[in-house]
């Protein structure tokens, strides 16, 4: 049995096909729109220098891939032989329609392209994306109409963000009043690609719909305060909110005549990519936490409950394998690592073997890493806090400041994530970094927990595609895990330092930041 899952992602549009039975991947592809869309003049799937942070892209770019991308699948692939379909988008991202949109959609022609035929129905010819920040003033007004951000966090599992789709709703009717009163439907980058090719307008999942300041995260429903902080009449411009086991829909007849899928296939909801990555990572159920090692790090996990951060700095999503999801991002990732080994003309094979030269908790040398302001917690910091010997803390013990960076990190990581009353059972590594057993020995230690490196390529579009069979096929997901989302051989370590180790660190790190 094959299934489809597509990434609309900022760079590219991929897809993936998974054979259920056999466990393997069978055929993928990935458009890049600044190679093959070079027209759309947006080298990296955005609009460059946009004015007063601005970041948009042209939804009739993401349709042009949507196209060229089954075309170059069905050279690998009988799309007639896939039984189910899904997918994941870029989160935050938002499409503006008028009311021809409707009937548009269900009668797409397959001798025209999708952009031609769907860009009479853009009431706003661009689409704001998760990297604009111009939304700073609509963030104030939107908390202030409800009476604080604690408000907005407490019901839509975020405070009100600058790249969340509600804020920028509020500023594109504060603009441009007319062009936002003849929008009839607003999608998410998810919701729309899943309507196009359901050929009927589809709703929005709870994973996706979360990254909107707009979704009460109690109820998985509008909420009708937050809509009103927003735009007037924005309730009847929104599609309905689903959880991600949905059926949606059935492939439009423009896949079937055009790319030769069979008719009927089922489309199961779209989500967004990073509740995707949970399910493709194979954490989609409690215990298990995903750490991403990347330019930044980022830290995610099924949630057992819904309890939004009181601190206001991480996310609530809807888990698309049912109940919920955190998701916290740290800004003083790798950079930071870089910038600790670079200072002292380190690689990164010095960089490890200091930890091997030094004690865990570093015998209580401390740093707080944060070179750049920080988003979790909120500090605005510019250049780190070193607590310890006088000559650590003027930067002259090599071996005690790459440890103690590393240590610095997991601890912050540690505090910040604690609101989400998690029990780890096991921490999945994976991002650029993740390579280094070091460092994963530091995330053991510091958690108490199992550490495993994954490198699962393309975890977006593998989620949807286990997504598709999970819902539409009746394939376990732990039996998809099994054969998709299997550990790195030889990669798991367990704790070596005593539960207390770090006890008074943390302490101590906690009064650094008073
Ligand atoms: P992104 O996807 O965010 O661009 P990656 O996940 O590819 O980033 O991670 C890249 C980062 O990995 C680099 O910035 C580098 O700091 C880090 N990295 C690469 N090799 C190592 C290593 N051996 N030890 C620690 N960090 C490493
Ligand atoms: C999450 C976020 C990004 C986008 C694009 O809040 O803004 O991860 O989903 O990947």
């Amino acid at each position: 049995m094959l299934t489809l899952g597509i990434d609309a992602s900022t760079q590219s549009c991929s897809a993936i096909v998974i054979d259920t039975e056999a466990g393997k991947v069978v055929a993928e592809a990935s458009i890049n729109f600044g190679e093959r869309l070079p027209e759309y003049k947006a080298p990296q799937g955005f609009i460059p220098n946009g004015a007063d942070g601005e970041v948009h892209a042209d939804p009739r770019m993401w349709l042009d891939a949507l196209d060229l991308l089954l075309a170059a699948l069905k050279d690998h692939c009988d799309l007639s032989k896939i039984a189910a379909i899904s997918g994941a988008g870029q989160q935050h991202g938002s499409v503006y329609l008028n009311d021809s949109w409707f009937e548009t959609v269900g009668s797409l022609s397959p001798s025209l392209p999708l952009s031609t035929q769907l860009e009479s129905c853009l009431s706003r010819s661009s689409s704001p994306i998760w990297m604009d920040s111009s939304t700073g003033a609509e963030c104030q007004e939107i908390a202030a109409a409800v009476g604080g951000n604690e408000v907005v966090c407490a019901k839509s599992g975020s405070v009100a963000i600058e790249r969340f789709t509600g804020p920028q709703i509020r500023r594109f009717y504060q603009q441009n009043p007319d062009a936002y009163a003849a929008t009839a439907r607003i999608h998410l980058v998810s919701s729309f690609i899943c309507s196009v090719l359901c050929g009927a307008d589809a709703p929005i999942d709870t994973g996706d719909g979360a990254g909107m300041n707009l979704l009460n995260i109690q109820s998985w429903s509008w909420d009708d305060e937050l809509l009103a902080a927003t735009a007037p009449g924005l309730g009847d411009k929104l599609p309905g909110v689903q959880p991600g086991q949905s059926t949606v829909g059935q492939i439009a007849p423009f896949f079937v005549e055009k790319f030769g899928f069979a008719a009927g296939t089922p489309i199961t909801i779209f989500t967004g990519d990073n509740p995707s990555s949970l399910v493709g990572m194979g954490a989609s159920k409690p215990g298990k936490l995903v750490i991403s090692l990347g330019t930044s790090d980022t830290f995610f996990a099924a949630m057992p409950g819904v309890v939004a951060d009181p601190n206001g700095c991480g996310h609530v999503f809807g888990n698309p394998a049912g109940g919920s999801m955190s998701l916290q991002c740290f800004v003083n990732g790798s950079l930071a690592r870089e910038e600790v080994k670079d200072r002292f003309g380190y690689d990164w094979d010095r960089f490890t073997a200091a930890f091997a030269k030094t004690p865990p908790a570093n015998d209580g040398k401390l740093m707080v890493p944060f070179f750049r302001p920080e988003i979790s917690p909120r500090v605005d910091l510019k250049a780190p806090i070193l607590q310890g010997t006088e000559a650590f803390e003027n930067w002259h013990e090599a071996d005690a400041a790459m440890r103690a960076c590393v240590e610095g990190q997991v601890i912050n990581i540690k505090r910040c994530t604690e609101w989400m009353q998690l029990k780890p059972e096991v921490i999945y590594l994976t991002g650029g970094a993740s390579q280094n057993d070091a460092i994963a020995q530091v995330i053991a230690d510091v958690f108490q927990a199992k550490v495993q490196r994954l490198t699962v390529s393309g975890s977006v579009g593998l989620g949807a595609a286990m997504r598709a069979a999970n819902n539409s096929l009746d394939c376990a997901l732990s039996d998809l895990e099994a054969a998709f989302c299997q550990p790195e051989p030889g990669s798991t370590l367990t704790p070596c330092a005593a539960a207390n180790t770090y006890d008074e660190l943390i302490k101590n790190f906690s009064a650094c930041l008073g």
